[in-house]
């Protein structure tokens, strides 16, 4: 097992609406996951862990555990809630990247993690084609103020997700047409903020950040493989051939045609995407899928979970693999495969944004938080990262999902991701008080030893 590349990025990541809370302070606009519709007995975004009150606690634990990078986003309604720059949103922001470079953690940015702002939204959205040019806005300013300091950018994150799954993360509740017609505006404001990220001669490096999962047939029976086939080009390769060659996979666009939701595409959207292709592909890893040919199932709809196109596939459980108690299947043989596919196709240094497993930890009595399956999943992850390496795949960095404690997009505080407890649940604020777990020093051990040593 190889040893990491030297420069390897040890991170860990969160999202803005799911960890800072301050949901309307400082200028702060409404953003859609602030008004949408929580689960019932699952707890809002409102305080969330109340990063924005505790960042320099946060950042002084993220240096303990010895990262090397931190992945973040930045909230579009904190630092343009009506199209115009709230000052105190962008100082927030210059106050943690300063605080990030002061601890030699190098900041990782994501400018959308599906926190659109209400103004936006009540606009049309992504639906409405002015939205492109209000993303461009917003990235320039960010770009303006941030682009000196941070070496690695993200767009997107998860636009596959919110195509396919928008509903469940509370981003779009719309036909397969309008999804994909907003999802083609999305795809044309990835490739304009790519430009204009590209024209400012920033020394960073910009990307999507798509949640991929290789496809696998139920069975050897052809008619299985063509639907692999068909759900794999429908959630990852329409997003990444886009972002990396500036155009829609052949697969995805037919299938789009067939089921009357291709998208209009104009001569000027054409000639954006093709000039505004990425740098490197930052991606998220959950687990794989399992399609057969499409025959009539409900499933269980979440951003891991397959579901059926007729004529083309159908999610299918994959009875080889264990499951999470949320019921995601575990595959770290698949994030091998997953790798090599995306690197196979694409030739590009690949940066993992998202990989962890969400349960319901515990904090004991004497204030410890015993979670051997989060150091189980993880390590068995990273082993299968490192032979993805050794198979020859560039992968510049992983960041776990997540860094610390936070809400879920649908599941609530109870769904514990972090290296780090945060003491609250979706029933009581209580203090929200840190805690180091088991996880927390394993990790630390992993960053010092850059790998899993032998
Ligand atoms: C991804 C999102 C993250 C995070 C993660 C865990 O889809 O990019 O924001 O939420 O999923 O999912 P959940 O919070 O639903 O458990």
């Amino acid at each position: 097992m190889s040893n990491f590349p030297e420069a390897f990025l040890w991170g860990a990541s969160t999202s803005a609406y799911q960890v800072e809370g301050a949901w309307a302070e400082d200028g702060k606009g409404p953003s859609v996951q602030d008004i949408k519709e929580i689960p019932q007995g699952t707890t809002d975004f409102k305080v969330a862990s109340d990063h924005y009150h505790r960042y320099e606690e946060d950042v002084k634990l993220f240096k303990e555990l010895g990262l090397k990078a931190y992945r973040f986003s930045i909230s579009w309604s904190r630092v343009m809630p009506d199209g115009k720059v709230n000052p105190a949103g962008l100082a927030f922001y210059q106050k943690l990247i300063d605080l990030l470079l002061e601890n030699e953690i190098q900041p990782i940015v994501t400018v959308f993690h599906f926190d659109l702002p209400v103004a936006i939204a009540e606009e049309g959205g992504w639906e409405n084609r002015a939205t492109i040019q209000a993303f461009a806005d917003y990235c320039q300013v960010l770009f303006e103020n941030f682009g000196q300091q941070v070496p690695l950018w993200q767009t997107i994150n998860e636009q596959n997700v919110m195509a396919l799954a928008g509903s469940v993360i509370g981003t779009s509740q719309k036909s397969m047409k309008e999804k994909f017609q907003e999802n083609h505006h999305m795809l044309v404001a990835q490739a304009l903020v790519t430009q204009q990220f590209h024209a400012g001669n920033f020394s960073g490096r910009i990307g999507p950040a798509p949640n991929i999962a290789s496809v696998y047939p139920a069975s050897e029976k052809p008619a299985d493989q063509l639907a692999a086939l068909y759900m794999s080009a429908l959630r990852n390769w329409l997003f990444l051939d886009a972002a990396v060659f500036g155009t829609y996979n052949h697969n995805a666009w037919h299938l789009l045609e067939t089921i009357g939701a291709a998208p209009t595409v104009t001569e000027a959207d054409r000639k954006i995407l093709a000039a505004g292709t990425c740098d490197y592909i930052a991606l998220n890893y959950y687990n794989t899928m399992t399609v057969s040919s499409y025959f009539q199932k409900e499933t269980k709809l979440d951003q891991q979970s397959g579901f059926g196109i007729p004529g083309f596939f159908q999610a299918v459980e994959n009875t080889h693999l264990p499951m999470t108690e949320f019921g995601w299947p575990i595959d770290p043989e698949g994030f091998r495969f997953t790798l090599n596919e995306i690197y196979s196709r694409y030739r590009l240094p690949l940066l993992i944004t998202e990989n962890g497993i969400g349960a319901k930890d515990v904090l004991t009595t004497d204030g410890k938080i015993h979670d051997d399956y989060r150091i189980d999943y993880l390590q068995q992850h990273i082993e299968q990262m490192a032979l993805a390496i050794d198979d020859g795949v560039d992968v510049i960095g992983y960041c776990p999902w997540s860094a610390i404690d936070l809400v879920s997009t649908h599941e609530g505080i109870a769904k514990r991701y972090g290296f780090i407890y945060v003491n609250s649940t979706d029933e009581q604020l209580l203090d929200l008080a840190r805690y180091k777990k088991d996880s927390f020093y394993w990790y630390q051990n992993v960053i010092d030893k850059n790998g899993l040593g032998e």
